[in-house]
């Protein structure tokens, strides 16, 4: 299977992490978005979205990161995407929030904190800020109570769901994600950032 990535990316990480987690196999394509490559007639013609990541198994070929990660992980049996009904759809409810949710207020503070002054694209806008710090408090404060008792979202071990609703915290700090008042938020990040997985992927100066 060829994974068409880019490793700075947080929509990256999460898939490229479960790979390498479940010991799956991946060639791996770069497609550099900083010179446009997403926009290549080439790359269109894998994803017409222009965005990455984009998997290849054959003639098959998935985009959209949450569906990439359930396939690499249906590939086997394994607790990241167990095969019982209730708790994938747990796992989805997750994954869901992330798309929805986690990632809108997450993103903008990333993007106007980290990669505006990173790339010399202007000062942060402050209204943005201000609205997207709002938001990220009113999603914090769900997943800080959910994590209040429990070492993992779903099922009290690793699943899916950890990896998606972790892969936005990957700027967390550079971000400056307002995270002072979610201590259950800030130990079970520590958890993941142990894994392997996670330190393998993690981004590079
Ligand atoms: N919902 C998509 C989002 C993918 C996405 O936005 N990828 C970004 C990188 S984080 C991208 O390729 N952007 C290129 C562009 O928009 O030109 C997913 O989960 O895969």
């Amino acid at each position: 299977m060829k994974l068409y990535y880019f490793p700075p990316s947080p929509n990256t990480r999460k898939v490229h992490a479960v790979a390498i987690h479940l010991e799956l196999p991946l060639e791996l394509r770069l497609v550099d978005l900083q010179k446009g490559e997403q926009r290549t007639p080439e790359f269109v013609q894998l994803n017409p979205t222009g965005r990455t990541p984009v998997l290849q198994d054959g003639e098959f070929i998935l985009w959209e990161s949450t569906a990439i990660m359930q396939y690499l992980a249906s590939q086997g049996s394994n607790s990241l995407w167990p095969e019982v009904p209730q708790i994938r759809a747990d796992i989805m409810r997750w994954q869901s929030w992330q798309l929805a949710h986690w990632y809108q207020v997450c993103q903008p503070l990333q993007y106007e904190n980290f990669v505006k002054p990173l790339l010399q694209l202007g000062e942060p806008d402050l209204q943005v800020v201000q609205s997207a710090t709002a938001r990220f408090h009113t999603e914090a404060i769900i997943l800080n109570q959910h994590l209040a008792e429990r070492e993992f979202l779903v099922n009290a071990t690793l699943t899916l769901a950890d990896f998606s609703v972790a892969s936005d915290l990957t700027y967390a700090v550079p971000g400056r994600f307002p995270l002072e008042d979610y201590p259950h938020i800030r130990t079970w990040y520590s958890r993941i950032e142990q894994l392997p997985a996670w330190q393998q992927t993690a981004p590079r100066g």
